[in-house]
């Protein structure tokens, strides 16, 4: 892939994955340097607006009570509750008034963590012609990741903004970049 067709086209979109203030230092799921994305992200947003591409932002939406949390069962702390203070976009992003809000994670009876999972996101988006999707946002080894796998399973080019994405883990980072890539994602190295 050359660098041309890293620009910005007519068939592309941008969608940030869950900047969410319990994702950033200070969250109730804390992801090292999570906030460190978000000067980053204001800029690819910035540049979206300029080229015409549509923005996507997701954020992770829970019950109260969600499967999710250790309390009931499930592998994380208690975050993005909905309607908390946590679940709030992080307060140096700069959502633009024209961008796309996606709410998941919101079954009581079901984790969802690709943006794509019941959404109805993959329909919409070609039905509006869109056939290459850049991603970033957090976290990179579970709801990046999973979105990357289903977004590819839905026959959309995925490119990968690594650097402004952060892991939960090092390690879980590294094999998410791996499945990506394995599963036809392109990472890019900015
Ligand atoms: C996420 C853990 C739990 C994410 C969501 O957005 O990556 N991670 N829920
Ligand atoms: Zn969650």
């Amino acid at each position: 892939m050359n660098t041309k067709d890293r620009q910005f086209g007519k068939e592309d979109m941008l969608l940030v994955v869950d900047v969410q203030k319990d994702f950033c230092p200070g969250g109730t799921l804390p992801i090292e340097r999570g906030d460190e994305v978000v000067p980053l992200i204001n800029r690819w947003m910035r540049s979206a607006l300029d080229a015409g591409v549509p923005i996507y932002l997701s954020r992770d939406w829970h019950p109260r009570h969600h499967l999710s949390f250790k309390k009931n069962g499930g592998q994380w702390p208690p975050h993005c509750v909905q309607d908390s203070d946590g679940a709030r976009f992080h307060a140096a992003l700069e959502v633009p008034i024209e961008a796309e809000i996606v709410t998941k994670g919101t079954r009581f009876d079901q984790d969802q963590n690709s943006v794509f999972d019941q959404t109805g996101l993959a329909c919409w988006l070609h039905k509006l012609g869109i056939k290459r999707i850049f991603v970033c946002g957090l976290a990179l080894d579970v709801c990046v990741l999973a979105s990357v796998l289903d977004g590819l399973e839905a026959e959309f080019e995925i490119l990968v903004i690594k650097g402004a994405t952060r892991p939960i883990t090092p390690e879980g980072g590294r094999n998410a970049l791996e499945k990506m890539r394995e599963a036809g994602a392109v990472v890019l190295e900015v």
